[in-house]
Protein backbone atom coordinates (compact mmCIF):
# COMPACT_ATOMS: atom_id res chain seq x y z
CA UNK A 1 0.00 0.00 0.00
CA UNK A 2 1.25 3.35 -1.05
CA UNK A 3 2.08 6.48 1.75
CA UNK A 4 1.55 9.66 1.34
CA UNK A 5 1.64 12.92 3.34
CA UNK A 6 -0.58 15.96 2.43
CA UNK A 7 0.75 19.13 3.91
CA UNK A 8 -2.45 21.50 3.75
CA UNK A 9 -5.18 18.89 4.24
CA UNK A 10 -7.31 20.86 5.64
CA UNK A 11 -7.47 23.21 3.03
CA UNK A 12 -9.83 22.78 -0.22
CA UNK A 13 -7.20 21.31 -1.94
CA UNK A 14 -5.75 19.15 0.60
CA UNK A 15 -9.30 17.37 1.30
CA UNK A 16 -10.04 16.37 -2.69
CA UNK A 17 -6.96 15.38 -2.84
CA UNK A 18 -7.05 13.10 0.30
CA UNK A 19 -10.84 11.70 -0.88
CA UNK A 20 -8.70 10.79 -4.47
CA UNK A 21 -5.72 8.72 -2.59
CA UNK A 22 -7.97 6.99 -0.16
CA UNK A 23 -10.40 6.03 -3.32
CA UNK A 24 -7.35 4.36 -4.84
CA UNK A 25 -6.07 2.64 -2.04
CA UNK A 26 -3.21 5.17 -0.34
CA UNK A 27 -2.87 5.70 3.35
CA UNK A 28 -2.94 8.95 3.82
CA UNK A 29 -1.58 11.36 6.43
CA UNK A 30 -1.92 14.85 6.93
CA UNK A 31 -0.32 18.00 8.57
CA UNK A 32 -2.86 19.90 10.37
CA UNK A 33 -2.29 23.25 12.44
CA UNK A 34 -2.67 23.51 15.61
CA UNK A 35 -5.76 26.03 16.66
CA UNK A 36 -7.54 26.93 19.10
CA UNK A 37 -10.87 25.96 17.19
CA UNK A 38 -11.79 22.29 15.19
CA UNK A 39 -10.11 23.31 11.69
CA UNK A 40 -10.71 19.65 10.23
CA UNK A 41 -14.50 20.46 8.85
CA UNK A 42 -13.33 20.03 5.55
CA UNK A 43 -11.54 16.33 6.20
CA UNK A 44 -14.43 15.68 8.90
CA UNK A 45 -16.50 12.87 6.73
CA UNK A 46 -13.11 10.99 5.64
CA UNK A 47 -12.00 10.88 9.78
CA UNK A 48 -10.69 7.84 10.91
CA UNK A 49 -10.79 6.87 14.48
CA UNK A 50 -7.13 6.62 15.63
CA UNK A 51 -8.88 3.70 18.54
CA UNK A 52 -9.50 1.46 15.35
CA UNK A 53 -6.88 -0.84 13.75
CA UNK A 54 -5.99 -0.71 10.10
CA UNK A 55 -6.34 3.11 9.87
CA UNK A 56 -5.96 4.52 6.52
CA UNK A 57 -6.44 8.47 7.39
CA UNK A 58 -3.85 10.03 9.81
CA UNK A 59 -3.57 13.46 10.92
CA UNK A 60 -0.50 14.94 12.60
CA UNK A 61 -0.08 18.13 14.27
CA UNK A 62 2.49 19.93 12.53
CA UNK A 63 3.34 23.31 11.12
CA UNK A 64 5.33 24.60 8.28
CA UNK A 65 6.99 26.95 10.01
CA UNK A 66 8.56 24.35 11.97
CA UNK A 67 11.40 21.78 10.61
CA UNK A 68 11.97 19.49 13.46
CA UNK A 69 8.32 18.79 13.28
CA UNK A 70 8.09 18.30 9.52
CA UNK A 71 11.40 16.00 9.70
CA UNK A 72 9.91 14.04 12.75
CA UNK A 73 6.64 13.06 10.67
CA UNK A 74 8.23 12.49 7.66
CA UNK A 75 10.75 9.90 9.03
CA UNK A 76 7.59 8.67 10.65
CA UNK A 77 5.42 8.16 7.88
CA UNK A 78 8.49 7.09 5.40
CA UNK A 79 5.80 8.18 2.64
CA UNK A 80 6.18 7.64 -1.17
CA UNK A 81 4.60 10.58 -2.19
CA UNK A 82 4.68 14.22 -0.74
CA UNK A 83 2.26 16.92 -1.71
CA UNK A 84 3.15 20.30 -0.16
CA UNK A 85 -0.28 22.09 -0.44
CA UNK A 86 0.25 23.70 2.66
CA UNK A 87 0.67 27.36 2.74
CA UNK A 88 -0.55 31.07 3.36
CA UNK A 89 -2.49 31.05 0.37
CA UNK A 90 -4.39 34.41 0.20
CA UNK A 91 -2.61 37.33 -2.28
CA UNK A 92 -3.82 39.88 0.03
CA UNK A 93 -2.88 38.72 3.09
CA UNK A 94 0.31 38.38 2.10
CA UNK A 95 1.05 42.33 1.61
CA UNK A 96 -0.43 42.19 5.07
CA UNK A 97 2.23 39.28 6.59
CA UNK A 98 4.69 39.01 3.65
CA UNK A 99 7.33 37.95 6.55
CA UNK A 100 4.88 34.93 7.87
CA UNK A 101 4.24 34.21 4.35
CA UNK A 102 7.56 33.88 3.01
CA UNK A 103 8.25 31.65 5.52
CA UNK A 104 5.25 29.04 5.36
CA UNK A 105 5.01 29.48 1.53
CA UNK A 106 9.33 29.85 0.84
CA UNK A 107 11.11 27.94 3.63
CA UNK A 108 8.38 25.98 4.41
CA UNK A 109 8.45 24.10 1.28
CA UNK A 110 12.69 23.76 1.94
CA UNK A 111 12.53 22.23 4.82
CA UNK A 112 10.39 19.77 4.00
CA UNK A 113 13.13 19.15 0.74
CA UNK A 114 15.55 18.96 3.36
CA UNK A 115 13.85 16.36 5.15
CA UNK A 116 14.03 14.29 2.56
CA UNK A 117 17.34 14.58 1.76
CA UNK A 118 18.71 14.42 4.95
CA UNK A 119 16.47 11.21 5.55
CA UNK A 120 18.55 9.72 2.45
CA UNK A 121 14.79 9.50 1.16
CA UNK A 122 15.94 11.31 -2.28
CA UNK A 123 14.89 7.83 -4.27
CA UNK A 124 11.80 7.14 -2.41
CA UNK A 125 9.87 9.81 -1.98
CA UNK A 126 8.06 11.63 -4.95
CA UNK A 127 7.63 15.36 -4.01
CA UNK A 128 4.92 17.48 -5.70
CA UNK A 129 5.21 21.43 -5.07
CA UNK A 130 2.03 23.64 -5.42
CA UNK A 131 3.07 26.32 -7.61
CA UNK A 132 1.10 29.08 -8.82
CA UNK A 133 -0.45 30.59 -11.80
CA UNK A 134 0.35 34.30 -9.58
CA UNK A 135 4.67 33.45 -10.53
CA UNK A 136 3.34 35.09 -13.80
CA UNK A 137 2.11 38.04 -11.92
CA UNK A 138 2.57 40.99 -14.57
CA UNK A 139 1.74 39.47 -18.21
CA UNK A 140 4.62 38.61 -20.07
CA UNK A 141 2.97 36.71 -23.05
CA UNK A 142 -0.36 35.11 -23.21
CA UNK A 143 -1.92 32.72 -22.61
CA UNK A 144 1.10 31.22 -19.87
CA UNK A 145 2.46 28.09 -20.40
CA UNK A 146 5.73 26.59 -18.77
CA UNK A 147 8.09 28.52 -20.65
CA UNK A 148 6.63 31.54 -19.90
CA UNK A 149 8.86 34.20 -17.90
CA UNK A 150 7.78 35.10 -14.45
CA UNK A 151 6.88 38.34 -13.05
CA UNK A 152 5.35 37.91 -9.04
CA UNK A 153 3.09 40.70 -7.96
CA UNK A 154 2.50 39.80 -4.30
CA UNK A 155 4.57 38.89 -1.33
CA UNK A 156 2.64 35.54 -2.07
CA UNK A 157 3.80 34.68 -5.42
CA UNK A 158 7.47 35.88 -4.75
CA UNK A 159 7.47 33.16 -1.46
CA UNK A 160 6.14 30.85 -4.38
CA UNK A 161 8.57 31.40 -6.77
CA UNK A 162 11.12 30.67 -4.00
CA UNK A 163 9.05 27.57 -3.56
CA UNK A 164 9.00 26.80 -7.38
CA UNK A 165 12.76 27.58 -7.82
CA UNK A 166 14.22 25.13 -5.14
CA UNK A 167 12.03 22.08 -6.07
CA UNK A 168 13.46 22.66 -9.52
CA UNK A 169 16.91 23.00 -7.86
CA UNK A 170 16.41 19.95 -5.62
CA UNK A 171 15.34 17.62 -8.54
CA UNK A 172 18.51 19.10 -10.95
CA UNK A 173 21.24 18.73 -7.53
CA UNK A 174 19.82 15.25 -5.84
CA UNK A 175 18.25 13.76 -8.32
CA UNK A 176 15.10 13.66 -6.62
CA UNK A 177 11.36 13.26 -8.19
CA UNK A 178 10.31 16.93 -7.43
CA UNK A 179 7.90 18.24 -9.77
CA UNK A 180 5.79 21.67 -9.49
CA UNK A 181 2.29 21.99 -10.87
CA UNK A 182 1.77 25.40 -12.01
CA UNK A 183 -2.12 25.78 -11.31
CA UNK A 184 -4.27 28.53 -11.94
CA UNK A 185 -6.88 29.31 -10.01
CA UNK A 186 -9.71 26.98 -9.05
CA UNK A 187 -12.71 26.79 -6.55
CA UNK A 188 -15.45 24.56 -5.56
CA UNK A 189 -18.44 24.90 -2.32
CA UNK A 190 -14.94 24.19 0.00
CA UNK A 191 -13.16 27.34 -1.42
CA UNK A 192 -12.31 29.86 1.39
CA UNK A 193 -14.73 32.40 1.89
CA UNK A 194 -12.42 35.23 1.64
CA UNK A 195 -11.50 34.09 -2.19
CA UNK A 196 -13.40 35.89 -4.75
CA UNK A 197 -15.65 32.84 -6.28
CA UNK A 198 -16.77 32.00 -3.06
CA UNK A 199 -16.88 35.13 -1.23
CA UNK A 200 -19.73 36.06 -4.29
CA UNK A 201 -21.61 33.01 -4.11
CA UNK A 202 -21.66 33.00 -0.26
CA UNK A 203 -22.73 36.82 -0.13
CA UNK A 204 -24.95 37.05 -2.37
CA UNK A 205 -26.57 33.68 -1.54
CA UNK A 206 -26.68 35.39 1.93
CA UNK A 207 -28.22 38.17 0.71
CA UNK A 208 -30.56 36.56 -1.01
CA UNK A 209 -32.01 34.79 2.43
CA UNK A 210 -31.78 38.41 4.16
CA UNK A 211 -28.96 37.48 5.94
CA UNK A 212 -27.00 40.65 4.79
CA UNK A 213 -27.77 43.27 2.07
CA UNK A 214 -24.67 44.03 -0.04
CA UNK A 215 -21.76 42.47 -1.50
CA UNK A 216 -18.42 44.36 -0.87
CA UNK A 217 -16.12 43.85 -4.30
CA UNK A 218 -12.47 44.39 -5.22
CA UNK A 219 -11.46 45.21 -8.35
CA UNK A 220 -14.11 44.04 -10.84
CA UNK A 221 -11.83 43.98 -14.06
CA UNK A 222 -9.91 41.42 -13.29
CA UNK A 223 -9.62 38.18 -15.26
CA UNK A 224 -9.30 34.45 -14.01
CA UNK A 225 -8.83 31.09 -15.60
CA UNK A 226 -11.15 29.36 -13.17
CA UNK A 227 -11.25 25.60 -12.89
CA UNK A 228 -12.85 23.03 -10.44
CA UNK A 229 -10.42 21.95 -7.51
CA UNK A 230 -11.39 17.91 -7.88
CA UNK A 231 -10.54 18.18 -11.75
CA UNK A 232 -6.93 19.91 -10.31
CA UNK A 233 -6.41 17.28 -7.64
CA UNK A 234 -6.41 14.28 -10.03
CA UNK A 235 -3.59 16.42 -12.23
CA UNK A 236 -1.57 16.76 -9.00
CA UNK A 237 -1.75 12.89 -8.59
CA UNK A 238 -1.12 12.28 -12.27
CA UNK A 239 2.34 13.99 -11.52
CA UNK A 240 3.43 12.05 -9.78
CA UNK A 241 3.16 8.98 -11.82
CA UNK A 242 5.05 9.63 -14.48
CA UNK A 243 8.56 8.07 -15.44
CA UNK A 244 10.37 11.25 -15.17
CA UNK A 245 9.72 14.32 -13.42
CA UNK A 246 8.05 17.43 -14.94
CA UNK A 247 6.41 20.79 -14.30
CA UNK A 248 2.94 21.06 -15.76
CA UNK A 249 0.66 24.24 -15.94
CA UNK A 250 -3.24 22.80 -15.09
CA UNK A 251 -5.18 25.56 -16.64
CA UNK A 252 -8.83 25.02 -18.44
CA UNK A 253 -7.63 27.94 -21.65
CA UNK A 254 -10.53 30.10 -20.72
CA UNK A 255 -10.58 33.51 -18.93
CA UNK A 256 -13.30 35.84 -17.50
CA UNK A 257 -13.53 38.52 -15.78
CA UNK A 258 -14.59 39.02 -11.93
CA UNK A 259 -17.72 40.99 -13.17
CA UNK A 260 -18.88 37.98 -14.99
CA UNK A 261 -18.93 35.42 -12.31
CA UNK A 262 -21.23 37.78 -10.43
CA UNK A 263 -23.56 38.03 -13.35
CA UNK A 264 -23.38 33.88 -13.07
CA UNK A 265 -23.83 33.29 -9.17
CA UNK A 266 -26.95 35.90 -9.39
CA UNK A 267 -28.35 34.15 -12.39
CA UNK A 268 -28.38 31.23 -10.54
CA UNK A 269 -30.30 32.71 -7.95
CA UNK A 270 -32.69 33.99 -10.55
CA UNK A 271 -31.60 37.20 -10.03
CA UNK A 272 -31.05 39.74 -12.94
CA UNK A 273 -28.07 42.35 -12.71
CA UNK A 274 -27.27 45.35 -14.25
CA UNK A 275 -23.89 47.39 -13.52
CA UNK A 276 -23.54 50.89 -13.90
CA UNK A 277 -20.76 53.24 -13.07
CA UNK A 278 -17.20 51.99 -13.08
CA UNK A 279 -13.96 52.08 -10.78
CA UNK A 280 -14.43 52.82 -7.27
CA UNK A 281 -18.09 53.96 -8.22
CA UNK A 282 -19.23 50.71 -9.74
CA UNK A 283 -22.54 49.12 -8.45
CA UNK A 284 -25.40 46.23 -9.78
CA UNK A 285 -29.19 46.76 -9.50
CA UNK A 286 -31.62 44.17 -9.82
CA UNK A 287 -33.12 44.33 -13.02
CA UNK A 288 -35.61 41.46 -13.13
CA UNK A 289 -36.23 38.33 -10.29
CA UNK A 290 -37.35 34.93 -11.58
CA UNK A 291 -37.98 31.57 -9.59
CA UNK A 292 -37.94 31.16 -5.60
CA UNK A 293 -34.12 31.79 -4.51
CA UNK A 294 -33.70 35.39 -3.55
CA UNK A 295 -37.10 35.82 -1.23
CA UNK A 296 -35.30 39.20 0.44
CA UNK A 297 -34.86 40.68 -2.78
CA UNK A 298 -36.54 43.39 -5.01
CA UNK A 299 -36.14 44.62 -8.62
CA UNK A 300 -33.83 47.86 -7.96
CA UNK A 301 -32.21 47.14 -4.97
CA UNK A 302 -28.26 47.72 -5.36
CA UNK A 303 -26.61 44.36 -4.36
CA UNK A 304 -23.39 44.91 -5.24
CA UNK A 305 -20.66 47.57 -4.83
CA UNK A 306 -16.81 48.34 -5.24
CA UNK A 307 -15.38 49.11 -2.02
CA UNK A 308 -11.62 50.36 -2.64
CA UNK A 309 -10.32 48.64 0.28
CA UNK A 310 -10.27 45.05 -1.58
CA UNK A 311 -7.83 47.07 -4.16
CA UNK A 312 -4.80 44.91 -4.07
CA UNK A 313 -1.09 47.31 -3.74
CA UNK A 314 -0.14 45.80 -6.71
CA UNK A 315 -2.62 43.47 -8.71
CA UNK A 316 -2.17 40.50 -11.13
CA UNK A 317 -4.97 42.07 -14.13
CA UNK A 318 -5.09 38.61 -16.14
CA UNK A 319 -4.75 35.01 -16.28
CA UNK A 320 -5.25 32.77 -18.83
CA UNK A 321 -3.46 29.41 -18.87
CA UNK A 322 -2.33 27.03 -21.53
CA UNK A 323 -2.87 23.67 -20.24
CA UNK A 324 -1.85 22.15 -23.80
CA UNK A 325 1.31 20.28 -22.57
CA UNK A 326 -0.75 18.49 -19.36
CA UNK A 327 -3.31 17.48 -22.17
CA UNK A 328 -0.53 16.08 -24.69
CA UNK A 329 1.39 14.39 -22.17
CA UNK A 330 -0.83 13.54 -19.54
CA UNK A 331 -4.22 12.83 -21.47
CA UNK A 332 -5.77 15.70 -18.85
CA UNK A 333 -8.25 17.49 -19.64
CA UNK A 334 -11.00 19.52 -17.00
CA UNK A 335 -14.19 17.85 -16.62
CA UNK A 336 -16.34 20.33 -15.04
CA UNK A 337 -16.86 24.37 -16.76
CA UNK A 338 -16.92 27.26 -14.65
CA UNK A 339 -20.20 27.61 -14.88
CA UNK A 340 -21.39 24.28 -13.67
CA UNK A 341 -18.73 25.13 -11.05
CA UNK A 342 -20.48 28.46 -10.21
CA UNK A 343 -23.87 26.47 -10.31
CA UNK A 344 -23.07 23.67 -7.97
CA UNK A 345 -21.06 26.77 -5.42
CA UNK A 346 -24.42 29.18 -5.56
CA UNK A 347 -26.41 25.46 -4.80
CA UNK A 348 -24.04 25.22 -1.56
CA UNK A 349 -23.95 28.12 -0.35
CA UNK A 350 -27.82 28.43 -0.44
CA UNK A 351 -28.58 25.47 1.87
CA UNK A 352 -26.24 26.85 4.04
CA UNK A 353 -28.11 30.37 4.22
CA UNK A 354 -31.45 28.98 4.32
CA UNK A 355 -30.42 27.15 7.46
CA UNK A 356 -29.05 30.07 8.44
CA UNK A 357 -31.87 32.59 8.21
CA UNK A 358 -34.20 29.46 9.66
CA UNK A 359 -32.13 29.89 12.64
CA UNK A 360 -32.17 33.32 12.51
CA UNK A 361 -36.25 33.13 12.16
CA UNK A 362 -36.24 31.34 15.91
CA UNK A 363 -33.90 33.64 17.41
CA UNK A 364 -30.45 32.47 16.81
CA UNK A 365 -28.23 34.91 15.27
CA UNK A 366 -25.22 33.52 13.67
CA UNK A 367 -22.11 35.54 12.39
CA UNK A 368 -22.76 35.86 8.51
CA UNK A 369 -19.21 38.74 8.01
CA UNK A 370 -16.34 37.80 5.94
CA UNK A 371 -13.71 40.68 5.06
CA UNK A 372 -10.96 39.37 1.95
P1 LIG B 1 -6.23 26.72 1.33
O1 LIG B 1 -5.94 28.09 1.81
O2 LIG B 1 -7.65 26.25 1.24
O3 LIG B 1 -5.45 25.66 2.26
C1 LIG B 1 -4.17 25.93 2.75
C2 LIG B 1 -3.78 24.85 3.73
O4 LIG B 1 -2.50 25.15 4.27
C3 LIG B 1 -4.73 24.72 4.92
O5 LIG B 1 -4.83 23.36 5.28
C4 LIG B 1 -3.99 25.49 6.00
O6 LIG B 1 -4.35 25.11 7.31
C5 LIG B 1 -2.57 25.08 5.68
N1 LIG B 1 -1.57 25.94 6.27
C6 LIG B 1 -1.54 27.30 6.32
N2 LIG B 1 -0.48 27.73 6.98
C7 LIG B 1 0.20 26.63 7.38
C8 LIG B 1 1.37 26.42 8.14
N3 LIG B 1 2.07 27.43 8.65
N4 LIG B 1 1.77 25.15 8.37
C9 LIG B 1 1.07 24.10 7.87
N5 LIG B 1 -0.06 24.23 7.15
C10 LIG B 1 -0.48 25.50 6.92
O7 LIG B 1 -5.50 26.57 -0.09
P2 LIG B 1 -5.92 25.70 -1.37
O8 LIG B 1 -6.33 24.36 -0.92
O9 LIG B 1 -6.81 26.51 -2.23
O10 LIG B 1 -4.53 25.61 -2.13
C11 LIG B 1 -3.60 24.55 -1.87
C12 LIG B 1 -2.22 25.00 -2.30
O11 LIG B 1 -2.21 25.32 -3.69
C13 LIG B 1 -1.69 26.25 -1.59
O12 LIG B 1 -0.30 26.09 -1.45
C14 LIG B 1 -1.97 27.37 -2.58
O13 LIG B 1 -1.05 28.43 -2.40
C15 LIG B 1 -1.76 26.65 -3.90
N6 LIG B 1 -2.51 27.13 -5.02
C16 LIG B 1 -3.87 27.26 -4.94
C17 LIG B 1 -4.61 27.62 -6.03
C18 LIG B 1 -6.09 27.78 -5.97
O14 LIG B 1 -6.64 28.41 -6.88
N7 LIG B 1 -6.77 27.22 -4.99
C19 LIG B 1 -3.95 27.87 -7.34
C20 LIG B 1 -2.51 27.67 -7.31
C21 LIG B 1 -1.85 27.30 -6.19
P3 LIG B 1 -5.68 25.72 8.04
O15 LIG B 1 -6.82 24.92 7.48
O16 LIG B 1 -5.41 25.43 9.47
O17 LIG B 1 -5.76 27.16 7.69
P1 LIG C 1 -6.13 35.12 -6.38
O1 LIG C 1 -7.60 34.76 -5.90
O2 LIG C 1 -5.62 36.37 -5.79
O3 LIG C 1 -6.13 35.01 -7.87
O4 LIG C 1 -5.30 33.92 -5.73
P2 LIG C 1 -8.78 35.65 -5.31
O5 LIG C 1 -10.00 34.84 -5.50
O6 LIG C 1 -8.48 36.15 -3.95
O7 LIG C 1 -8.80 36.92 -6.30
C1 LIG C 1 -9.03 36.79 -7.69
C2 LIG C 1 -9.19 38.16 -8.30
O8 LIG C 1 -10.41 38.74 -7.84
C3 LIG C 1 -10.15 40.09 -7.48
N1 LIG C 1 -11.15 40.53 -6.50
C4 LIG C 1 -11.28 40.10 -5.25
N2 LIG C 1 -10.62 39.15 -4.57
C5 LIG C 1 -11.00 38.91 -3.29
N3 LIG C 1 -10.38 37.93 -2.60
N4 LIG C 1 -11.99 39.61 -2.68
C6 LIG C 1 -12.69 40.59 -3.33
O9 LIG C 1 -13.56 41.22 -2.79
C7 LIG C 1 -12.31 40.84 -4.69
N5 LIG C 1 -12.79 41.68 -5.63
C8 LIG C 1 -12.07 41.49 -6.73
C9 LIG C 1 -8.74 40.06 -6.92
O10 LIG C 1 -8.20 41.37 -6.88
C10 LIG C 1 -8.07 39.15 -7.93
O11 LIG C 1 -7.68 39.86 -9.07
C11 LIG C 1 -5.83 32.60 -5.71
C12 LIG C 1 -5.29 31.90 -4.46
O12 LIG C 1 -5.93 30.64 -4.34
C13 LIG C 1 -3.80 31.68 -4.57
O13 LIG C 1 -3.35 30.85 -3.49
C14 LIG C 1 -3.50 30.98 -5.89
O14 LIG C 1 -2.11 30.81 -6.03
C15 LIG C 1 -4.04 31.77 -7.06
O15 LIG C 1 -5.45 31.91 -6.88
C16 LIG C 1 -3.82 31.08 -8.39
Amino acid sequence: MKKALITGITGQDGSYLAELLLEKGYEVHGIKRRSSLFNTQRVDHIYQDPHTNNQHFVLHYGDLTDSTNLTRIVQQVQPDEIYNLGAQSHVAVSFESPEYTADVDGMGTLRLLEAIRLLGLEKKTRFYQASTSELYGLVQEIPQKETTPFYPRSPYAVAKLYAYWITVNYREAYGMYACNGILFNHESPRRGETFVTRKITRGLANIAQGLESCLYMGNMDSLRDWGHAKDYVRMQWMMLQQDTPEDFVIATGLQFTVRQFVLWAAAELGVSLRFEGSGVDEYAVIEGIQGDGAPALKVGDVIVRVDPRYFRPSEVETLLGDPSKAKERLGWTPEITVQEMCAEMVAEDLKIAQRHALLKKHGYELSVAVEG
